[in-house]
C-alpha cells in the first residue's frame, strides 16, 4: 500500500497525538499514596521534602534532555556535513582556544547548577526540625513494630493482612500520624537490616540492628500513604508494607486513646508498664 505525502503526515500527527494523551492519561492514573498501573513517574507528593525531590528530578530530567539533543545535534552534523562525499577535503585544524575554554567551563557550570540544589535537597532530608512527635519504626523479619514515647509510650506490630487492599500493601494495625504535624521518625532492626520508605513523604532510610537512624516528614495530606521495606532482608521481604493514615489533630489524639487501651497486653508494653511501676 502506498500512502501519498498527506497520508503520512496524517499517521504521523495521530502518533504524536496518541503519545500526548498517553503522556496526559499517564499523569490521570497517579494517585498519591500508592503505585498506580502505568506510573512512570514519581508518586504523588505530600510532604515538603517529596515537593523539593520532584522538583528537583523534573529539573535534572529538563537538564539531560536539553544536553543530549544537543550531542545528538552535533552528531547529525557531523555525520551530514563532513562525511568523505560532503566533504572531501578535511581541515587540518587541531586547537581551538575559544572552544576548548568554553566546552570546559560549561560543564563546570551545569555541575555546580546541579550539586546547589542537590545538597540543599540532602541537607533539609537530614536535618530534623523541631518535631511535634516521635514514632520508633522497629523492621523485624517479616513486619513493622511502632512505638509512641511521646504519646502514653505503647508498641504495637504492624503485618501485612491478606485481606486488605491495596495487594500486598495492606496491614492489619496502620501507623497513625496527625496532618501537618514534624513527625521524627526513629528507625531501627531487631534483627537484620530493612529499611524504612514512603515514597509520598520523600523518606527512606535503613533500619540497622544496633544503631538508631533518624528521618522526618512533615505530611500536608491526609489519607493511606503506602511504603514497604526497602532493603532485601529475607525470604517474607516482599510482605512487610508501611501503612501510614494521615488524621486530623482530632482524629489522631482519639486514635491515642484506643490505641493506648488497645494494644495494653502487647508484650513490649507489659515491659514498658512493669518498668515504670518499678521506677514509681
Ligand atoms: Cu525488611
Amino acid at each position: 500500500m502506498k500512502m501519498s505525502k498527506g497520508q503520512i503526515g496524517g499517521r504521523l500527527l495521530g502518533l504524536a497525538v496518541a503519545g500526548m494523551a498517553f503522556l496526559v492519561g499517564g499523569a490521570a492514573f497517579a494517585e498519591v499514596g500508592q503505585p498506580a498501573p502505568w506510573e512512570f513517574k514519581l508518586q504523588g507528593s505530600a510532604s515538603p521534602v517529596m515537593d523539593n525531590i520532584t522538583w528537583f528530578h523534573n529539573f535534572l530530567t529538563v537538564l539531560i534532555t536539553c544536553i543530549t539533543l544537543f550531542v545528538l545535534v552535533l552528531l547529525v552534523l557531523v555525520v551530514v556535513k563532513f562525511n568523505a562525499k560532503a566533504n572531501p577535503v578535511p581541515s587540518k585544524t587541531t586547537h581551538n582556544t575559544l572552544i576548548e575554554v568554553v566546552w570546559t567551563i560549561v560543564p563546570v557550570l551545569i555541575l555546580v547548577g546541579i550539586a546547589v540544589p542537590s545538597f540543599r535537597l540532602l541537607f533539609e532530608e537530614l536535618d530534623v526540625p523541631k518535631a511535634d512527635l516521635t514514632v520508633k519504626a522497629t523492621g523485624k523479619q517479616w513486619y513493622w513494630s511502632y512505638a509512641y514515647p511521646d504519646n502514653g509510650k505503647f508498641e504495637f506490630d504492624s503485618l501485612l493482612a491478606q485481606d486488605k487492599k491495596p495487594r500486598l500493601l495492606g496491614v492489619d494495625n496502620e501507623l497513625v500520624v496527625p496532618v501537618n504535624k514534624v513527625v521524627r521518625v526513629q528507625v531501627t532492626g531487631a534483627d537484620v537490616i530493612h529499611s524504612f520508605a514512603v515514597p509520598a513523604f520523600g523518606i527512606k532510610i535503613d533500619a540497622i540492628p544496633g544503631r538508631l537512624n533518624e528521618t522526618w516528614f512533615k505530611a500536608t495530606k491526609t489519607g493511606m500513604f503506602y511504603g514497604q521495606c526497602s532493603e532485601l532482608c529475607g525470604k517474607d521481604h516482599a510482605f512487610m508494607p508501611i501503612a501510614v493514615r494521615v488524621v486530623s489533630d482530632k482524629d489522631f489524639a482519639a486514635w491515642v486513646e484506643t490505641a493506648k487501651k488497645k494494644f495494653a497486653s502487647n508484650p513490649s508494653n507489659t515491659e514498658v508498664a512493669s518498668a515504670a511501676e518499678v521506677a514509681h
